[in-house]
């Protein structure tokens, strides 16, 4: 089978034009879900995909699939990423899948090579939890793994419910189905991504073959305690909420530590936000609010970890004299990815005498909720010291470009394969 090229210079051309939307200081990036940044991106993508002369189809969220037609209809072979950044993030996060998978289905539309299924081009919106809290929003609408119920503590920064803002996207509880894809038209799904982690760079490997992709427990822990005077409050009368957040932060980084030497799958635990009420200087804090993301390959373990930390979390606010909320944002399954799918791209690299690693992933992604509803795979390439979610995140052009040309291959090779 003729295998089509790249065009280099145009996918870095693209993938530049997509990193200079919601760039900030020292070069990051800012591309927070239904921002103006974020559709921007997914504007010139659809300008893309048209120039292309692909089929363009937008759904009701804003996920975007451009389509080209194959020798015969039937089921397609997808292959996509995300648009949408965390804040202050890098360039590659989400890019270089959709930013590729646009350049691979080009790539093979140009070459004029007979594909027997159609091939689609993906962009799913809100991949990232950064806005609120809730990730992999297009995929999961997509794949039908979502209820109005899921977004209730779907809240961002100034208090916009997750809930509202689909319903002003004309998404409700009623329509909600509407947006799920019929598993009967997807063959298969691809996705190109950065590592984001250290083992490819360290083990001087080109390429991740990902086997199963971490699932997090996110949730909400509200400790209530009192405002009052600064200075005239004796330190015994305190109920001071920030107080008892700090501490259960620095349970959190302990718990989390004694179990990923000790739990299968690595545990990880992170608080990346905290808001604190009233927040002025001369005033105890009678309200902390931080996220929480717990991770893990095992599920055995995170739910462990998890359920550790709450327990935690009412103790302390027992013995800090102040009350706790726990609001689940989200508890997902760990994911496998297919084994055919994995065998192929396996099979892929062998053949093509590429460095590759098989391995898990600690990010989360839209294959998740793909792998839901279709065979499903992932390809990593890797990230300059293994550094991601920071204006400093590197993948190098070569290393992208390599990335790209392979899932060239594997959407061809997905295409006529009975997988
Ligand atoms: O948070 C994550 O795992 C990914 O960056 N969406
Ligand atoms: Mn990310
Ligand atoms: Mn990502």
């Amino acid at each position: 089978m003729e295998i089509p090229e790249i065009n280099k210079d145009r996918l870095l051309r693209d993938l530049n034009a997509v990193s200079r939307i919601g760039l900030g200081e020292g070069g990051s990036v800012t591309r927070l879900v239904f921002s103006v940044h974020e559709l921007r991106s997914r504007q010139l993508l659809v300008h893309l995909m048209n120039q292309a002369g692909l089929d363009v189809r937008v759904d009701a969220a804003g996920n975007i699939f451009g389509r080209l037609a194959g020798a015969r209809e039937g089921p397609a072979v997808l292959a996509g990423s995300h648009l949408d950044s965390v804040v202050q993030g890098g360039r590659y996060d989400g890019p270089v899948g959709v930013i590729g998978a646009l350049e691979a289905v080009r790539a093979i539309k140009e070459s004029g090579v007979p594909v027997p299924a159609p091939l689609e081009s993906v962009c799913f919106v809100g991949e990232e939890s950064s806005r609120f809290g809730f990730s992999t929003l297009g995929s999961s609408l997509v794949a039908g793994d979502v209820t109005m119920d899921d977004f209730a503590n779907a809240v961002d920064a100034g208090g916009n419910r997750l809930e509202d803002v689909l319903s002003s996207l004309g998404i409700y509880r009623e329509n909600l189905d509407s947006l799920k894809r019929d598993p009967e038209t997807v063959k298969a799904y691809l996705e190109l991504h950065i590592e984001q982690g250290p083992v490819l760079e360290s083990k001087k490997k080109k390429i991740g073959v990902v086997t199963a992709i971490a699932a997090p427990s996110r949730f909400r822990v509200v400790f209530r305690g009192q405002a009052d005077h600064s200075g005239t409050t004796p330190m015994e009368m305190r109920k001071d909420a920030l107080v008892a957040a700090g501490h259960l932060i620095t349970y959190i980084d302990e718990v989390c530590r004694e179990h990923a030497a000790t739990e299968k799958g690595r545990v990880v635990g992170t608080v990346g936000a905290v808001k604190v009420e009233p927040g002025v200087i001369n005033a105890i804090p009678g309200r902390a609010e931080m996220q929480v993301d717990v991770r893990s390959i095992t599920s055995g373990s995170k739910r462990k970890v998890a359920g550790l930390i709450k327990k935690r979390a009412r103790r302390i606010a027992r013995e800090r004299g102040v009350k706790v909320d726990l609001m689940t944002i989200r508890d997902e399954e760990p994911v496998a990815m297919h084994p055919g799918v994995i065998a192929l791209i396996h099979a892929l690299c062998e053949e093509r005498g590429v460095p590759f690693e098989v391995m898990p992933s600690g990010a989360g992604h839209d294959a998740m909720q793909m792998a839901k509803i279709t065979p499903t795979g992932m390809i990593f390439i890797p990230s300059v010291n293994g550094v991601s979610h920071n204006p400093t995140e590197w993948t190098d052009p070569e290393d992208i470009c390599l990335g790209t040309q392979l899932l060239v291959e594997a959407l061809l090779r997905a295409a006529h394969a009975e997988i």
